[in-house]
């Protein structure tokens, strides 16, 4: 048997005519796995696989989408030239015809309607280069103030609280390696296990060594079966639900005076407001009976170490970036911060969430995480860039504020990098109108996503197989991402595609980059300085080092592990705790007899965002075909709403088709669609634009809704 096994795979072995290896690091989420894709030619065809490669930070670990990315990489329906739309058909044209088209169009726009008539909408899935690079384009070369990208929708919540308290916003103020040790944990509004996988064994490994878990979701998830205490929250009350638990601590007496006297402002008033609060009223309005309040009060506070985790659930709100402050209060109080063991962490969302919301996308913001509207700021960037400091625009508004812009005419013109803004906006129908406003539309995409469909030109760009560049992963470790695979057909790097816009329109000089290494070195140099200080960061020392932490301001640094182990990052050194009211002041959506139901949105394991790469991708594709809504059966029932059928959901905005699946894991009040899927499934027809008033942020997360069979049964 074992010579026949042996023979067999010789045989095997002689037919794999060549093999090669590319390097390369996941394109989907913030634990940017490291693996390599292994081509092998056997005979006439060619045949793939991904193993995952040995790092700080996934371990050698990948989960089904990082093993499978390579599929949609490789899809015939990639984008390989140019596509111009003529009379509602997009034919091939050459580069040199598109960037002409572009120069000719923008320059027209820049006309009539002024400098500020043009806008870039930018993407945390592209690298730091591209980020920073696109962010310099509009100021430098569009001259535009309105420029601002899909984290918006994604991180903004999380960052302007981690910013207000802290002083500063890296995701996690630690390193993953010491979770395994922590003694509590709160995990409010994350689905680790779905969303970011790999992460999973940090957790596993703390509960192996006793920590108590606790998790705050609407609804029982792979990640909430992990925890010791799930408390089933109604969607949208989690600063009251902090409140709850701030007030059990405060008195329980489970404060750290002296960390508090010594390291933070605010605490008095903090303590003065939770104590006039009512835990049944909390109870009352997060659905949270009061002896879960309390348990999980006692079991964080009494402990020695703890670590808060966020994500989505607790920020995708319109009052998520107060919210979040509030689970940073705890952290606060409780002292468990700037500690070994103890910590905060902002689960980021996309590849480079966390490095894209550093360099210049954001409408107030300067690289190095620098702010656009502050003198000296402006004066130290205006000076890498060559450029005069009143050259530089002010302020723009955030993403989807561009899209009201847009739709009111003030904005003519756009540059799309990486993102499907007609499916991952809130208020989709409007958004779509919106966009088909535009005089121009620049879609730059490796696929016709939804969005791209309505451009006037689709540029082809690259893939991560072939982009090489960095991303910054959820820890806040900067990791060089190889890249050796070819471009298909006349595909260009997002990179390479700025630079040639900013050439046809004259501003070449500040653009004259032949390699992403080369824009790293400039992004360097740019961030020096800034709160997200990279300059001691090198492509030679990522490649040795396996990554760094930011800060890292020369190149002796060895990079931040933990921070705020001394003071926190304002100009007083001390954390800011602040006042958060039950009630929002952006009052949500609310049940009502018409929309009896809340609708809450999110991800399932096997797509990405909107889709458009996973659902090109058979072996995700096979295990989520189709949208679903996860409803509790009794509520089903009441509705008639059998299981495994077509049900209508209605909102104020819109209404969307999608099939039942009955669940006993979710709230009877609430039902959950993830968000992957497009056209009549697409669940944004349904949110509101309502944003968070502090960071912009819409509130994905909470709406009022009404369900109905499609077929009377
Ligand atoms: N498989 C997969 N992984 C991904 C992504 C993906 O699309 N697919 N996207 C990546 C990106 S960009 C991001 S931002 C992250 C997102 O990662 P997560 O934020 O973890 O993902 P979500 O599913 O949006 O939301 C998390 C949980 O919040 C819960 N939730 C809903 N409403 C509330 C509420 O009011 N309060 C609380 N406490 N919880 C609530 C949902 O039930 C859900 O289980 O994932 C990244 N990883
Ligand atoms: N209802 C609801 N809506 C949500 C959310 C939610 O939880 N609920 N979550 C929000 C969040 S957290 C996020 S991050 C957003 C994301 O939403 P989007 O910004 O729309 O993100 P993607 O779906 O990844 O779209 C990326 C597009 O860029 C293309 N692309 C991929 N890689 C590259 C590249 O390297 N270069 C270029 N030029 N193109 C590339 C892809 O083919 C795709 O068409 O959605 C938000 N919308
Ligand atoms: S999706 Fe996230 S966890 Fe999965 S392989 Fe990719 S980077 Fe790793
Ligand atoms: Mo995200």
């Amino acid at each position: 048997m074992t010579e026949l096994l042996l023979k067999y795979f010789r045989t095997k072995q002689q037919e794999v005519q060549s093999e090669k290896v590319h390097d390369t690091q996941c394109p989907y989420c913030s634990m940017q796995c490291k693996m390599q894709l292994i081509e092998q030619s056997i005979v006439s065809r060619k045949k793939y696989m991904t193993i995952g490669k040995d790092n700080p930070t996934s371990e050698g670990r990948l989960c089904i989408k990082g093993m499978n990315a390579h599929q949609h990489a490789l899809h015939s329906d990639r984008i390989k030239y140019p596509l111009l739309k003529v009379n509602g058909e997009f034919v091939r044209i050459s580069w040199e015809q598109a960037l002409n088209h572009i120069k000719e169009n923008f320059t027209k726009i820049q006309m009539e309607d002024g400098l500020n008539a043009l806008a870039v909408y930018g993407s945390a899935s592209i690298t730091n280069e591209e980020a920073y690079l696109l962010g310099k384009f509009a100021r430098v070369a569009l001259k535009t103030k309105y420029i601002d990208y899909n984290g918006r929708l994604c991180m903004s919540a999380a960052a302007s609280a981690a910013s207000q308290t802290f002083g500063m916003d890296r995701g996690f103020t630690n390193s993953l390696s010491e979770i395994p040790s922590t003694r509590c944990i709160i995990l409010a509004g994350t689905n680790i296990a779905e969303c970011q996988p790999t992460i999973m064994p940090y957790f596993e490994k703390a509960k192996e060594n006793g920590a108590y878990i606790i998790a705050i979701d609407p609804r029982e998830t792979a990640t909430t079966k992990m925890a010791d205490l799930h408390l089933k929250v109604k969607p949208g009350t989690d600063a009251a639900l902090a409140n709850g638990l701030l007030k059990v601590i405060v008195e329980e007496n489970y404060i750290d005076e002296a960390f508090i006297q010594e390291r933070a402002n605010g605490f008095e008033e903090v303590k003065e407001h939770v104590s006039s609060l009512n835990l049944e009223e909390i109870a009352q309005m997060t659905g949270v009976p009061v002896e879960q309040i309390r348990k999980a009060a006692v079991m964080f506070g009494r402990e020695e170490t703890g670590m808060i985790f966020t994500a989505r659930g607790v920020e995708q709100q319109t009052d998520g970036s107060i919210a979040v402050r509030n689970f940073l209060n705890i952290l606060i109080a409780t002292g468990k911060i700037g500690k070994p063991y103890s910590g905060y962490g902002a689960i980021t969302g996309q590849g480079n969430g966390q490095g894209a919301r550093e360099h210049g996308q954001k409408a107030d913001q300067l690289p190095g995480y620098r702010v656009i509207e502050n003198e000296e700021h402006r004066a130290y960037i205006a000076s890498v860039w060559g450029i005069s400091k009143d050259a530089l625009p002010r302020k723009g508004v955030s993403a989807y504020e561009m899209i009201e812009k847009i739709h009111d005419g003030d904005i003519t013109g756009m540059l799309l990098m990486c993102s499907n803004p007609v499916v991952s906006n809130p208020n989709a129908n409007f958004v779509k109108e919106a966009l088909k406003k535009l005089k121009f539309l620049v879609a730059v995409d490796m696929f016709v996503s939804e969005t791209a469909r309505l451009a006037d030109l689709i540029l082809p760009t690259s893939s991560y197989l072939e982009d090489e560049g960095t991303m910054t992963n959820l820890e806040g470790r900067v990791t060089l991402r190889e890249a050796s695979y070819p471009c298909p057909g006349e595909a260009k790097h997002d990179w390479q595609i700025i630079c040639d816009i900013a050439r046809v329109l004259g501003k070449g000089e500040y653009f004259s980059f032949s390699s992403a290494e080369e824009i790293f070195n400039e992004l360097r140099v740019a961030s020096r300085g800034g709160i997200a200080d990279y300059y001691g960061i090198t492509y030679d020392r990522l490649r040795k080092e396996g990554g760094i932490l930011w800060p890292c301001p020369d190149l002796a640094h060895k990079g931040t592990k933990r921070l705020f182990e001394t003071s926190f990052a304002h100009p007083d050194g001390k954390a800011s705790m602040v006042v958060v009211s039950n009630n929002p002041t952006v009052p949500k959506e609310q049940p009502s007899e018409e929309f009896p139901l809340y609708l809450t949105t999110g991800r399932v394991m096997s797509h990405y965002l909107t889709g458009v790469q996973t659902r090109k991708s058979p072996s995700l594709a096979a295990r989520n075909f189709e949208s679903f809504m996860e409803i509790h059966p009794t509520t089903a029932l009441k509705y008639h709403i059998p299981d495994h059928s077509l049900v209508k959901i209605e909102s104020r905005r819109g209404s969307i088709v999608v099939r039942s699946k009955w669940s006993e894991a979710i709230r009877h009040d609430t039902v959950f669609v993830p968000f992957h899927w497009d056209g009549s499934q697409n669940v944004n027809r349904l949110v509101s634009k309502e944003l968070d008033p502090t960071c912009r942020m819409p509130g994905f997360k909470v709406s009022a809704v009404k369900v109905s069979p499609v077929v009377e049964f």
